[in-house]
């Protein structure tokens, strides 16, 4: 059984994933897994999308490469989906949810290209990730959090480190 347990972070590109993931894993709270740096430095991709200007993920190689890590626990991660993952190796999904124009503004500060940054915009307005986690995760473990502001974000991070204060409790003598 985990002593620690394992959060996904999820959202459109842009929400503020990486962000808070880092600030929280500063914090020493627990460690960020960055499933884009985990899918470079290993390999798990079939080459490289230029439409969508992304890895083209091989999923299979993905879950064997952070398989031993997830199953210790203590992970947070941080990705663009979250339907992968085995319900088993998780005990939260937080999902980030920002308004469109300051999604929009974030995703121009990249210097996406117009159709890249109008599919990002769609999927936020269609709740793709949220629909996306509700399906493949029990209801109750799937939390929807605002992210538009850095006010937002610190409320957002000390919810979820008293989360995660409350999960150790029920579950380490248990
Ligand atoms: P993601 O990892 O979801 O793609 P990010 O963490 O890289 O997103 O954040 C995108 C940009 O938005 C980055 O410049 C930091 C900024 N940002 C993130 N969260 C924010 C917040 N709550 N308030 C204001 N700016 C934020």
């Amino acid at each position: 059984m985990r002593r620690s347990p394992n959060i996904i972070i999820t959202g459109t590109p842009g929400v503020g994933k990486t962000t808070l993931c880092e600030s929280l894993a500063e914090k020493g709270v627990l460690k960020h897994l960055s499933i884009n740096q985990v899918v470079k430095d290993n390999g798990c991709h079939e080459g490289w999308s230029e439409e969508h200007q992304s890895w083209i993920v091989d999923e299979d190689k993905l879950l064997d490469a952070i398989e031993d890590e997830v199953k210790e626990g203590g992970c947070i991660i941080d990705w663009h989906a979250c339907d992968l993952f085995p319900e088993s190796w998780i005990d939260l999904v937080v999902v980030l949810r920002v308004d469109n124009t300051i999604l929009y503004d974030r995703l121009a500060a990249r210097n996406y290209h117009d159709a890249k940054l109008q599919e990002n915009l769609d999927a936020e307005i269609m709740e793709v990730i949220i629909e996306e986690a509700r399906e493949a995760f029990d209801e109750q473990i799937v939390i929807e959090l605002t992210s538009n502001t850095s006010e937002e974000m610190e409320a957002n991070q000390d919810r979820i480190e008293q989360w995660i204060k409350n999960w150790r409790m029920n579950n380490t003598n248990a």
